[in-house]
């Protein structure tokens, strides 16, 4: 039995090194925004939901690694307790009460452990605290169009993937749009998602958010960015032949960053209200 005690530990060392390197590499590559090559882990998160959901998945993977583990180390046990050549006479046991109990009110704990982060997570993301400004975000096959409504903004743009022929340097492929979605840092941004067409999904990881566009519903949720950057997201539900090459770019700027974008934007975009006070509108 030593030799497989040892073997036990130096798998458990080894399983925790790959971790260790995983969470390093991880806090290395913080902020991308996108996925890195041999990256392990989730990206940087920039939203505190973000966060959260990125520490639920670190919790998960010990969870299921200490799981995996222990039903190996049973299976090695019962292999080599049980093997044919030490018990020629097989046993007879059928019922073990207190066994029975254990391996049934133990998985509902697990469970348990698993459900309480995971609802606390789903309710974050879904009770909308009061918000600073709206973006509605529509899924068409196949790019995403955005509306910034109110007073202040009053206009929409579409988002097409830039294609390879026309990436500027430090674009990544498939990931950058011509018409990004642009939002202030620190504030409250209520997201509206819904789809034209057929089902899309509206998921930025580095912001920690993911949700169903479905043609005739508006589902909503929020995000504050505790940080300015780059984020980038996909379509994330198979919604045809163009699925791949509608990616979401959301930019978070400084306020006075994001007051000389809305200058421009108004301009440079239709309204949504069909006036045509901009000058793009009135060119056309
Ligand atoms: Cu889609």
């Amino acid at each position: 039995m030593r030799i497989e005690t040892a073997g036990l530990r130096s798998a458990l060392a080894l399983a925790g090194a790959a971790l260790g390197l995983g969470w390093g590499a991880t806090a290395a590559m913080a902020g991308t925004g996108y996925p890195d090559p041999w990256q392990m882990g989730m990206q940087g998160t920039a939203t505190n939901i973000g966060h959260q959901v990125s520490s639920f998945h670190d919790w998960l993977l010990w969870l299921i690694t200490a799981i995996s583990l222990f039903v190996l180390a049973l299976i090695i046990a019962i292999v080599v307790k049980f093997r044919e050549d030490k018990n020629p006479v097989p046993s007879r046991t059928t019922h073990n009460t207190l066994l029975e109990v254990a391996w049934t009110v133990v998985p509902v704990l697990i469970l348990v452990a698993i459900a309480i982060p995971s609802f606390r997570v789903l309710r974050e993301q879904l009770v909308i605290p009061p918000h600073d400004m709206i973006v509605k975000a529509t899924g068409y096959a196949w790019y995403w169009g955005y509306e910034y409504p109110g007073e202040q903004a009053g206009f929409k743009f579409d988002s097409n993937m830039i294609t390879d022929e026309n990436l500027k340097p430090g674009q990544p492929r498939l990931m950058a749009v011509d018409n990004e979605m642009v939002v202030p840092v620190n504030k409250v941004i209520r997201l509206q998602i819904t789809a034209a067409d057929v089902l899309h999904n509206f998921a930025v990881p580095a912001i920690g958010m993911r949700l169903d566009a479905v043609p005739g519903r508006l589902n909503e949720t929020w995000f504050r960015a505790d940080r300015e950057g780059v984020f980038y997201g996909h379509c994330s539900e198979l919604c045809g032949n163009g699925h791949p090459y509608m990616p979401i770019t959301v930019r978070v700027v400084s306020e006075q960053a994001y007051a000389a974008w809305l200058a421009e934007a108004k301009q440079k975009y239709a309204r949504i209200d069909g006036t045509a006070p901009s000058k793009l509108a009135n060119a056309q």
